[in-house]
């Protein structure tokens, strides 16, 4: 929400109905005073409960607060996000475009040809893992890029990606066609209200089929321009580089229709990307000017973390005096990493940021509290009843889209009889608390591009704790599913062998019975397990340890043959005539998730 401040009162604007607890955030004050004040005014009203714009008007004028509210006009939080405030201020900014699309099929290659770099050499596994943004210039305009992953354990980051931008870019490799994470894609930007362009690549490849991929859009609803729709579509090539300037035009087109107009004039505001944190230079984070204009030296606050920005670099790490709207930048100077995701905006100064960090933590703990408290043992409880077994992990990660991204994936592992507990989680190296809490709680840590600092793997030898680091996020995934599949109680396959109906007893003991009979079915080996049947009932479970053909010891029998029969016994039965003998193997195997 954009706030103007005027010399005497800022103007906030709210939607038509708005929880209690985000009013208080927005008017920066502690939720119980605001509270107690709708209870003044006969209103019982619970943090999480909704009142309408009329109610709250009221309450901030009954609260005397230097505040104006106005109503906006956005339908959606993500709409507002999406299309920051235009005024008649507003100059046309440049567009934010998010590469979307399936594993593989081209996303950062077509962005290393469009910025002539080659980032996709450098990837672990060869596959994208992070959000990373560029700024292009082409026929002297400014284009953002968002370069996303396509492996399917990064939907919190695509999600994410598509809330960031004005015009999603679906990359379809024209020799795979249509695959699952494109279908997610189309889905995350129409959920994110954004324009679509298709760019159907690796064109120069034999198996290429444009028409193809055509088709399988219109199945979509995606339908191309020349078959009547209105879906843009660019065949290109990121190898051979052909349809890349129409593709760059097309997506400059797109953009005038759109209107993308932002105020430069105002303090800046916009969105985290990514944060992390950095050797000597502690907290980064990446984020997106959306309006206004970012300075070195600006107070700005995200979430529950504030920054005096102390650099300001563009991502390829050139240090600038501004940002504009539309401009992705690294920015250092928080004191706590802010949440990926989070709105920022510019403050007037520290006294202003903390006081705004202060409530929101205030009303977070509020709301937070109860819930958070009960849920996690009521779900231990739960699970301890189901006879859940339970994996518990540390994850450590080196940025938030990383450990978002990990942790749903892992989460998604969860079955009906084994599960994971994520015991820990957090940004940056493994540090010695890990190990403490990884031991205290019998849990592997994993991390995902990160390291193990010398002291914390002593401590993780001496105190036998299992440490394990990947860079690449499928085989950290499949280490976890093995160790879940090692919870899972092994899968009994019962082998059917053959059948025996009992003909003669010839001595029973209470260890062992000696009797004969007709082999009616299949072939009987030894040793066995077998089943006693009389009636259709099953009367005991025994050990078959010999065979007689006549006088002599067999190891096998088969079917029609007479043989005789060593049975070895745990308690005293009373074999009886025509009772059936059901011989069987069982054996126990390791199940995989
Ligand atoms: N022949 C041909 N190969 C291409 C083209 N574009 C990409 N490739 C190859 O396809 C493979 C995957 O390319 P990436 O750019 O890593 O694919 P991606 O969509 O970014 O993959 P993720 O980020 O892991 O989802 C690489 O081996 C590229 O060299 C193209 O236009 N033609
Ligand atoms: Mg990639």
């Amino acid at each position: 929400m954009a706030d103007t401040v005027t010399s005497q009162k800022t103007t906030i604007q709210i939607e038509d109905m708005i929880t209690v607890g985000s009013l208080a955030e927005h008017l920066a004050i502690p939720v119980s005073r605001l509270i107690g004040e709708l209870m003044k005014n006969g209103i019982m009203a619970t943090v999480n409960e909704k009142i309408d714009f009329d109610t709250a008007q009221i309450i901030v004028e009954e609260l005397n607060l230097p505040i104006t509210l106005s109503k906006s006009t956005a339908t959606t939080k993500e709409a507002v996000r999406l299309k920051p405030l235009s005024s008649s201020k507003g100059k046309s900014r440049p567009p934010v475009v998010a590469v979307m699309g399936h594993v593989d099929h081209g996303k950062t290659s077509l962005l290393d040809a469009i910025r002539g770099a080659n980032v996709v050499k450098d990837e672990a596994g060869g596959i994208t893992q992070h959000i990373s943004a560029y700024q292009v210039e082409h026929n002297k305009r400014q284009i953002t890029f968002l370069d996303t992953p396509g492996h399917e354990a990064f939907a919190a980051i695509r999600e994410h990606g598509a809330m960031l931008t004005d015009i999603v870019i679906i990359v379809v490799a024209a020799d795979d066609g249509i695959k699952p994470q494109t279908l997610e894609a189309i889905r995350f930007a129409r959920k994110a209200g954004v324009k679509i362009i298709v760019a159907i690549n690796k064109i120069d490849k034999d198996g290429a089929d444009i028409n193809r991929v055509k088709q399988q859009l219109a199945e979509n609803d995606l339908l191309v321009e020349e078959w009547g729709g209105d879906t843009v579509v660019q065949p290109v090539s990121a190898k051979t580089k052909e349809g890349i300037p129409e593709l760059l035009d097309l997506i400059l087109l797109v953009a005038d229709i759109e209107e993308l107009k932002a105020d430069y004039d105002i303090p800046g505001t916009g969105l985290i990307i990514e944060a992390h944190y950095e050797q000597g230079r502690g907290p980064v984070a990446q984020a997106l000017v959306e309006a206004g204009t970012l300075e070195p030296g600006n107070f700005i606050v995200a979430g529950n973390a504030y920054a005096k920005i102390r650099n300001l670099e563009t991502t390829n790490h050139q240090p600038i005096k501004q940002a504009t709207p539309s401009t992705p930048v690294i920015i250092t100077g928080f004191k706590i990493l802010p949440e990926f995701g989070e709105e920022f905006e510019t403050v007037n100064n520290e006294k202003q940021a903390r006081h705004i960090v202060a409530t929101r933590v205030a009303n977070r703990q509020v709301s937070g509290s109860r819930i958070d408290m009960g849920s996690n043992e009521l779900i231990r409880l739960i699970n301890r009843d189901r006879q859940l077994s339970e994996l518990n992990i540390i994850i450590k990660a080196d940025v938030q889209g990383s450990l978002a991204s990990v942790s749903d994936s892992l989460k998604a592992l969860d079955t009906d009889e084994v599960a994971i507990r994520i015991v820990g989680s957090g940004l940056g190296s493994i540090s010695e608390n890990d190990i403490y809490l990884a031991h205290t709680s019998n849990a592997i840590i994993y991390g995902f591009n990160v390291n193990l600092p010398t002291s914390s793997k002593q401590q993780a030898a001496r105190d036998k704790v299992r440490v394990r680091l990947y860079k690449v996020i499928y085989e950290l995934i499949d280490d976890v599913k093995s160790e879940l599949s090692k919870l899972l109680s092994p899968e009994i396959i019962e082998t059917e062998l053959g059948r025996l109906i009992v003909k003669g007893i010839f001595k029973t003991t209470k260890t062992e019975i000696i009797c004969g009979g007709e082999v009616t079915k299949g072939k009987l080996t030894v040793p066995a397990l077998a089943r006693i049947i009389r009636d259709k009932e099953v009367i005991a479970e025994v050990e078959i340890v010999g065979l007689r053909r006549g006088n002599a010891e067999a190891k096998e029998i088969l079917e029609g043959e007479m043989c005789g029969m060593n049975i070895k016994t745990t308690k005293k039965i009373e074999l009886q005539e025509n009772d059936r003998i059901d011989l069987f193997s069982r054996e126990t195997v390791a199940r995989q998730l």
